[in-house]
């Protein structure tokens, strides 16, 4: 924990290396109380360094012992200040020893070496490996390690790190030891070790090119019953990444472990990937249906890591996205095609957009937005965001949609050919996209420098006489902190034309037949396309599948919408029009909520939702999809000055009335979407679950005998955790007397299943029933703890930033429990703490009385003496102006 004055790092200040490392020798002697590591690795002076001085991270590690080519290194021959190990006149190749010593069960941070259950983990990305050993600790020194684990035997049975294995034996005294080499050079922040008291699924897996790996799921005693689906998730992932961009695995083992103490989802060590248990462990009593697909995209998503990361890594951490907004784009189109179907593929598409909007534009329109590719930051772990990840796969994407799959296929086949073993930027993955097509992508860099959302806007004109249909697009950029001017973007916006009947119509544009859907290139901040043999008066469907990460201020009337509500081909925009329809009526409710008692909801819409509920031809998951309203934060994002309680009245009185108004139907397809036999997560059953759940909560939000009874029955006879925690939640929200004894009683049955004691947390915390003496009731709870990251966000977090009208409570009371906890956790578990922090991100927005309280809470946090730079930075700016 820093007191001083956080330093900014900036991204034109990157300089390489003055020296770099070959090869690396770590030896561990763990032990929980006082574990010993010893460094040996050899340097070499950088070609283009002029200076020679090494330069080694060190955090919260002891120095014991420093040699440098043999020789046991005096006082005035290195300097130790600041973190920072420095050793001036360093020969140009050199050898250095280095011994220290921490404690791993004193580590609550979760980064470095840590305890968690009594087993020893580690996590290094971004900057964790320092806190083992003395390193120059940044992405661009990629090095090959050798490791060499000794521990107790029967404390710590299983030494696992990254690699193969290639010796192990006893030591004597009770211990024994292990050890590992891992033959690709990697940055240090992919170093990982796992020495701990577990079991494991294994199997062998033929790879395409007829070689045979060990796939291993590493798990505690006792969860062996739920690792089948993540073993099964990464055969997906191997053969997938096989298939579809000629990429294998390229070590004759893979090892996946879990653990219920991290910090995040998960982590890519190269060979050893490190999970947080929410990630791995699923069966059908204890997982529900979303676990399911996030297990699935999370263990995908490491994996691809492996090429995307791992073996072409990033320069320095300014071009985070180079890795994580690829490999996210790559684990989306896995989900995708592993569900296979077009409207499987259009839900799955659904899903991005809706987080895009729910945590994505906020964040780009708030104190903390900043580019793709960040210019400046304080703390390196504040910005594994959305932007970086979410919108950073979206500029991915694009690429793809302007240069088609097998352009962007040869895109990726230059870069990997251009760079496998090194380390790169943005800019590198962006020529070879550019290279590979013969295309100029210059203009499209912008996407990787200028913050905020760019907002499009359209007019059309049809001239009747000529058939000729016109649109002109503009685009525009909000100013975001740092940058008050915008240029403009390179968008694509994929575009098509229905006609009356609903029908596409066929595109012509400058005399070129481009089939029902294009993709126009929009370049300038104004541009017009004239489609022509246009036979009547179209209506447009823009930004089809979303072909661009923003904001499109659409100035369709209802008649629009509802056309295409009803007949969009496609579905992406289909479901839009509903949400934009929803919108509207959502905005204009949430201005009459504080002021009248007579709500009303008008019969166009419900008759919308009515056969958008019944229509049998579409997938029960994009009919859910189509009938769930925006968020209260989406709600809340499009107004001037938001006042969380009228935009919770607001939709809670829209769902009521749908709920009462399409009663009939809602029990029809509750019915007739029941999943009889046993369990399956696949995407139909999920998807007829989902809608009937939905249905579900639409009965209980304007709740009577029937519905309760409906939910209490599903609850009592559930023989799933989807269908499960539905019901309960219906329960809860209903205000159902039956709420309390039903979770009463889901506790006593899973209060051993540490992930469904969160849920059942979560449930609470996010329940606008559940004030803040409730909260701070079950803070008391003996399952409650703050220092397990999932614990903490199941109660703190959620509360905080998923039960808005209660946090916002008018009071203030939710802000002051907020600063106090930001506070404890940041003596903790920094990382954590400034998560927690973010919630006050958008503090601006409220009403002035409700930011006035933010803002003392908010001062309140800053104004603490002691502060770590995670949580330092995000008050900060939040604060300023
Ligand atoms: N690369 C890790 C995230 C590390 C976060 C460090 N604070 C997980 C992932 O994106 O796959
Ligand atoms: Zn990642």
């Amino acid at each position: 924990m820093r007191t001083d004055t956080p330093q900014t790092i900036y991204r034109s200040d990157y300089t390489p290396p003055t020296y770099l490392v070959d090869t690396v020798e770590l030896g561990f002697d763990l032990d929980p109380a006082r574990t010993v590591v010893a460094n040996r690795m050899t340097l070499r002076r950088n070609g283009g360094s002029a200076r020679n001085e090494i330069t080694l991270h060190g955090e919260d590690i002891e120095l014991v012992a420093l040699r440098l080519n043999g020789r046991v290194l005096g006082a005035g021959e290195y300097a130790l200040r600041d973190n920072l190990l420095r050793i001036p006149d360093a020969p140009d190749e050199a050898t250095l020893e280095i011994e220290t010593v921490c404690v791993p069960e004193q580590n609550t941070t979760l980064s470095g070496l840590y305890t968690s259950n009594g087993n020893f983990f580690t996590q290094c990305e971004a900057e964790g490996f320092r806190r083992i050993t003395y390193f120059p600790d940044r992405p661009d020194v990629m090095a090959v390690y050798t490791v060499m684990l000794r521990a107790d035997k029967e404390r710590y049975p299983v030494l696992l790190s990254n690699g193969n294995l290639v010796e192990e034996g006893e030591l004597g005294d009770g211990r024994h030891y292990a050890k590992w080499e891992d033959p690709f050079r990697k940055p240090s922040y992919l170093f990982a070790l796992v020495a701990a008291r577990l079991v494991c699924q294994e199997e062998t897996f033929r790879l395409a090119d007829g070689r045979d790996a060990l796939l291993q799921v590493w798990v505690e005693e006792g969860n062996l019953d739920k690792t089948d689906y993540a073993m099964q998730s990464l055969k997906h992932s191997i053969r997938w990444d096989e298939e579809r961009y000629g990429l294998e695995l390229d070590l004759d083992r893979f090892m996946i472990v879990a653990t219920g103490d991290f910090n995040m989802g998960a982590m890519e060590n190269k060979g050893l990937n490190i999970f947080n248990t929410k990630y791995v462990l699923a069966n059908p009593r204890v997982a529900t249906d979303i676990d399911f697909q996030g297990i699935e995209a999370v263990v995908a998503h490491e994996y691809f890591h492996n090429w995307t990361g791992n073996r072409v890594t990033c320069r320095d951490w300014f071009q985070l996205s180079l890795k994580e907004g690829l490999t996210v784009f790559r684990d989306q189109e896995f989900t995708a095609d592993m569900i296979g179907t077009a409207t499987g593929r259009a839900v799955t598409r659904i899903d991005q957009v809706r987080t895009l909007r729910q945590a994505q534009f906020p964040e780009d329109a708030g104190p903390m937005a900043h580019p793709v590719r960040p210019d400046s930051f304080v703390e390196i772990n504040n910005f594994y965001t959305v932007t970086v990840y979410e919108k950073g796969a979206e500029v991915v994407r694009m690429y793809q949609t302007l240069l088609g799959r097998e352009g962007f296929r040869k895109g990726m086949d230059l870069y990997f050919e251009r760079h496998d073993g090194q380390a790169v930027t943005c800019d590198d993955f962006r020529r070879a996209m550019a290279d590979a097509n013969g295309r100029d992508l210059a203009q499209f860099e912008r996407w990787y420098d200028q913050a905020g959302t760019p907002v499009l806007r359209f007019e059309t004109r049809y001239d009747e006489g000529a058939q000729t249909y016109g649109i002109t697009l503009y685009q525009s950029c909000p100013p975001t902190p740092g940058q008050p001017d915008k240029r403009p973007f390179h968008i694509p916006v994929a575009i098509g034309l229905l006609d009356r009947e609903g029908n596409d119509m066929p595109l012509v544009l400058d005399g070129k037949e481009l089939g029902s859907t294009t993709v126009l290139e929009l370049t300038q901040a104004e541009q017009t396309f004239v489609f022509s043999n246009v036979k009547e008066q179209p209506v447009p469907s823009v930004l089809r599948d979303f072909s661009a990460p923003v904001i499109l201020q659409h100035g369709y009337g209802d008649s629009e919408l509802l056309h295409l509500f009803r007949f969009d081909t496609d579905p992406v925009n289909r479901w839009e029009a509903g949400q934009r329809l929803a919108m509207g009526r959502l905005l204009k409710l949430t201005g009459e909520a504080p002021v009248s008692s007579r709500l009303s909801l008008d019969d166009t819409f419900i008759e919308a939702m009515r056969k958008m509920l019944t229509d049998e031809a579409l997938d029960p998951a994009f009919r859910e999809q189509a009938l769930l309203l925006p968020t209260e934060t989406m709600v809340a994002e499009q107004l001037e000055v938001v006042d969380p309680l009228a935009v919770h009245m607001a939709r809670q009185f829209m769902r009521a009335n749908i709920g009462a108004r399409l009663r009939a139907e809602l029990l029809a397809q509750y019915d007739a979407n029941q999943t009889p036999g046993p369990y399956s997560p696949d995407a139909a059953s999920a998807g007829r679950r989902a809608l009937k759940n939905l249905a579900l909560s639409y009965l209980n939000a304007a709740p009577d005998e029937e519905t309760v009874a409906l939910a209490l029955r599903q609850c009592q006879d559930a023989d799933n955790m989807t269908d499960r925690a539905a019901a309960l939640n219906a329960l809860i929200h209903a205000r159902a007397p039956q709420a309390e004894a039903e979770l009463a009683r889901f506790y006593e049955e899973f209060q051993h299943e540490a992930l469904v004691v969160d849920k059942w947390f979560a449930m609470q915390a996010s329940a606008p029933t559940t004030d803040i003496a409730r909260v701070r009731e079950l803070m008391r709870h003996p399952a409650f703890n703050l220092r397990n990251p999932n614990r903490a966000r199941s109660l703190v977090a959620t509360y905080c930033m998923n039960n808005p009208v209660e946090f916002h409570a008018p009071n203030g009371s939710g802000y002051l429990f907020w600063a106090e906890h930001v506070v404890l956790l940041d003596a903790l578990n920094p990382q954590v703490a400034a998560r927690l922090a973010r919630a006050m991100d958008r503090w601006r927005r409220y009403t002035p009385a409700l930011q006035q309280h933010m803002k003392t809470a908010l001062q309140q946090v800053a104004g603490q003496q002691r502060l770590s730079n995670d949580v330092r930075e995000i008050v900060t700016k939040a604060l300023a102006n």
